[in-house]
């Protein structure tokens, strides 16, 4: 597996150089942020951002996100318009040489916490996530701090947004996501570009509005619908655990030939549907790190890997779940975990 992380550009206040420092980090998952969604990614602004990270010895191999606009999620009359400009996306993505795209079609929000600072035992800090307080939260006060509503998710209006939704029930999402893949996973097939599909994050409905992506089941109905081997998913341990209901051993058998990018984050289950977010280990989350990562590996699954989510440790501050410290002793335990069960034989070739 190619270990990777998560950086925001230019204004991450986490740089290349601190990147490149962690052991074995290979990869770089990134996105080109000031774009708006909907909008075709140029060719130059996504060699810069390539040639940017060779320069600092690793390389760009998995993009997240391309966004996908609401319209298109809503099945409005622009989103032929739209999906075109996403196939040029592809297309130019692929002529700079990447080949993963991650995305997801998550309705208005994209990943959903009720606290983005919540103490830990052991005095760090993380992400924690409350059925019973998000409940009592309008979306539309303005109370929720969303630490996934980047730039590019924002929308000018959610009111009318929200209500639109109203209308849209969890097979009619479903159908505008298939409409949406039959048109451009022909493109991606073209362009030997992979589409990893993320899950919803928690993989439930939040403040009324249709979720589709929560599990097994829901994968094995995308596949069916959309056989293209094109067609594939981002393995994220902490969205697919964050429901206690889920069987992560279940999904990678399920997805096992469509895995093509992995986020490896560990969460505790606090209460039901409710979590917080945890170093990697699995002595601290509920998630059994090592049984994921050793499925992955027999099962032959070789891609982009990254730390997810880090606490916020030593007093480090900053984006949240994605500061420097946590999530470097989260690739350093992941690249433990890996090389234990790798064949010895093939480290050692490497190393010589
Ligand atoms: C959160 C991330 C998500 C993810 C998108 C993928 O930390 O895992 O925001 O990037 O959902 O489209």
């Amino acid at each position: 597996m190619e270990m990777s992380f998560r950086w925001y550009g230019n204004d991450d206040p986490v740089t290349l150089e601190n990147i490149r420092q962690i052991p074995q980090m290979k990869g770089i998952v990134s996105a080109i942020y000031d774009i708006p969604a909907g909008e075709v990614w140029p060719y130059e602004d996504i060699v810069e951002l390539r040639d940017q990270i060779s320069a600092h010895g690793m390389r760009l191999n998995v993009i997240e996100s391309v966004p996908v606009h609401e319209d298109i999620k809503m099945g409005r009359n622009r989103r032929d318009e739209l999906i075109e400009n996403y196939k040029e996306t592809i297309r130019n993505l692929s002529r700079a040489g990447i080949k993963t795209v991650c995305y997801n079609f998550m309705p208005v929000f994209d990943w959903t916490r009720i606290e983005l600072d919540a103490p830990l035992e052991d005095g760090s800090n993380s992400l924690k996530y409350d059925e019973t307080l998000i409940k009592d939260i309008d979306p539309l006060s303005g109370e929720l701090t969303l630490p996934g509503w980047d730039l590019s998710y924002q929308t000018d209006d959610l009111k009318e947004i929200m209500d639109a939704y109203q209308k849209i029930d969890e097979n009619q999402l479903f159908e505008n996501l298939i409409y949406f893949l039959e048109h451009i996973i022909p493109v991606a097939e073209e362009e030997d570009v992979l589409m990893a599909i993320h899950p919803d994050d928690p993989p439930w409905s939040i403040f009324g509005l249709p979720r589709i992506i929560t599990g097994a089941e829901a994968l094995r109905k995308l596949f069916k619908a959309v056989p293209s081997k094109n067609n594939g998913i981002t393995f994220c341990t902490g969205s697919y655990g964050a429901s206690s209901e889920n069987d992560l051993f279940e999904i990678i058998d399920v997805a096992k030939d469509r895995i093509y990018f992995v986020h490896a984050r560990n969460v505790k289950w606090t209460g039901e549907r409710s979590f917080q977010e945890t170093s990697h280990s699995i002595h601290d989350g509920s998630l059994d790190m090592v049984g994921i990562i050793e499925k992955l590996i027999k099962e032959g699954i070789n891609v982009p890997i990254r730390p997810d989510h880090g606490r916020m440790i030593w007093g480090e501050t900053g984006r949240p779940g994605y500061g420097l410290y946590d999530r470097a002793l989260g690739a350093t335990y992941l690249n433990g975990i890996i090389d234990t069960l790798r064949n010895q034989d093939e480290i050692q070739e490497e190393t010589t």
